[in-house]
């Protein structure tokens, strides 16, 4: 895979700027700290970096919320900065996806600084506005993904106005052309400054029904494999068919791609969190190779870490994605750690880190890793007095939200917050973090160099990247599938429990030098011990 097709199979690893590296004291990570880590990124073998949102803003939802598409945020630098960390990354062979956050603008961004300043003006129809009912309340009964109604009243304008997300991160009105110009334009800008692709944020919820219906309520698919946000809205669970994932938005999709298209070796990835329905949305937005070219979904963001699970979450997206493609992870800034979502007690966490890597690159798409996962952190443990995420202050202690996941990297282990900054952080570095500081880990078996090892047998095998994938039923909780390219076969078999297990491999098997999981030549019954992987060719 090369050229233009670089995204297919690639490994991305995902930079929270916020919580990286601190180069002026100020307890906040920023561009210029990414450029002084970029040789560790490069060491790990990976693709491509994806950042998370440095433009301005007022930081209310920790920079997914944007008052300037075309600017950096002078706590994470300058556009100078950008350009200097870009020509580092490009010179270490490094390609730089970053996200774009169109869906919703910050309440402080100039354009709904107008739209909400008369019904008249003219960005007024630039956002989501609607007349309560007859009776003062809201238009209809949409939720807000981080709880409470979708829509927030505007004394000004004497209107309502829709909010997925927080209330101030008021939603583009897709609807409208000039919309779409103007988000057109900001990508284009940082096209044109040599970024390599974007992350499209919550790219299913640009456009909503016209006609404003109701949500239905949820009943909940036993057969869904998403793991979307916790539900804990006070207000009730709804399905939400009619403030998301339009028909409208195939079209929009085609236009981000032609202006895309226009340059060369570029790429998107979608953020698609549809619940039952993600990868039907999936499907529908990266087939026909005139929309995205990959999406990410939530499937293995949740708690289960069985063979059947990631059985049929593959099975469930080949079957529905027939030409489009896949962007698999197991963490991001959203989400508990996947060390403290799998193993069941701190003894476990590093096999469970090792092996969650190994499987994660074996399977068939592009797959995403997550600031910190290299060392096999742990999530952190915070008191409320220290969360910063609007989301987790609101719904403690049912749900702590998603600061657990965004403390600092930690890089010297006897050095001042483990050397993420000189200052007071803004999220504290956990102490059991420190011995597993990135210097820590440099020499000998540790989980750093599985992940380098097992970055470079990824790349090394050709099936694995875009061969194909097919599972072999194994009558136990064993999974198994088979790889394979070119007449080239791998056979996979991991063991997600705790028990030896008992594979009864269909042929002999040849010896595949699996890092971390030795293959042993043999043929008949072969014993794979609990939290552990088998693999050779055959
Ligand atoms: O997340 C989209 C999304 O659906 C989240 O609500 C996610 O399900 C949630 O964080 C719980 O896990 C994106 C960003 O990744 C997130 O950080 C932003 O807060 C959100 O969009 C709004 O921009």
């Amino acid at each position: 895979v090369s050229g233009d097709d670089w995204w297919r199979g690639a490994v991305i690893y995902q930079v929270y700027p916020r919580s990286f590296q601190d180069t002026d004291d100020d307890g906040i990570g920023d561009l210029k700290g990414v450029t002084r880590r970029l040789p560790h990124i490069a060491s790990l073998g990976v693709e491509a970096i994806w950042l998370s949102p440095f433009f301005t803003s007022p930081q209310a939802d920790m920079g997914y919320d944007v008052s300037d598409y075309c600017d950096v945020d002078p706590m994470f630098g300058t556009l100078a900065d950008f350009d200097e960390m870009l020509g580092e990354a490009h010179r270490l062979g490094l390609k730089v996806i970053i996200d774009q956050v169109i869906s919703h603008t910050a309440d402080r961004h100039p354009w709904f600084v107008e739209s909400r300043s008369s019904r008249t003006n003219g960005k007024g129809d630039w956002y989501v506005w609607a007349d309560p009912k007859p009776d003062g309340t809201a238009p209809n009964n949409w939720l807000s993904i981080f709880g409470g109604p979708a829509w927030e009243w505007d004394g000004v304008r004497k209107q309502y106005y829709m909010h997925n997300f927080l209330g101030s991160q008021p939603d583009l009105n897709f609807h409208n052309p000039e919309v779409q110009d103007a988000v057109l334009d900001a990508a284009r800008f940082w096209l044109e400054r040599g970024v390599d692709g974007f992350r499209l944020d919550t790219v299913n919820f640009y456009f909503h029904d016209k006609h404003l219906r109701d949500n239905p309520p949820l009943v909940p698919d036993p057969d869904a494999t998403s793991n979307d946000a916790p539900d804990v809205n006070p207000y009730g669970m709804q399905d939400h068919l009619h403030d998301k994932s339009q028909p409208e938005n195939i079209a929009f999709l085609a236009r981000f791609r032609a202006l895309l298209d226009r340059y060369e070796g570029r790429m998107t990835v979608g953020e698609v969190g549809d619940g039952a329905r993600s990868l039907k949305t999936v499907a529908a937005y990266t087939s026909g190779g005139d929309k995205l070219n990959m999406c990410y979904t939530f499937d293995l963001l949740g708690p289960d870490f069985t063979a059947t699970h990631i059985r049929r979450c593959v099975e469930n997206f080949q079957e529905a994605v027939t030409d489009g493609w896949v962007c698999w992870a197991f963490s991001n800034h959203d989400v508990t750690r996947h060390v403290s979502r799998f193993a069941r007690n701190e003894a476990e966490r590093e096999r469970v880190a090792r092996l969650a890597i190994t499987l994660l690159s074996s399977l068939r798409g592009s797959i995403c890793l997550y600031q910190g996962e290299e060392l096999g952190l742990p999530e952190a443990e915070l008191a409320f007095e220290d969360l910063r995420d609007p989301y987790g202050i609101r719904f403690w202690p049912s749900y702590k939200g998603r600061d657990g996941c965004r403390t600092p990297m930690v890089w010297e282990h006897a050095a001042a917050n483990a050397g993420f900054t000189a200052g007071k952080p803004w999220l504290p570095v956990p102490e059991d973090h420190r011995r597993l500081s990135v210097d820590a880990q440099q020499t000998g078996d540790t989980v750093l160099d599985h992940y380098r090892a097992t970055l470079a047998f990824r790349r090394s095998q050709p099936a694995l990247s875009d061969g194909t994938m097919r599972f072999l039923d194994t009558n136990s909780d064993l999974l198994a599938f088979v790889r394979e390219k070119d007449g080239e076969r791998l056979l996979f078999v991991f063991n997600l429990t705790r028990e030896p297990l008992e594979f009864l491999a269909p042929s002999a098997v040849e010896p595949l030098e699996l890092p971390g999981y030795p293959a042993r030549p043999e043929a008949g019954s072969i014993r794979v011990a609990g939290l552990s992987a088998f693999s050779g060719k055959f």
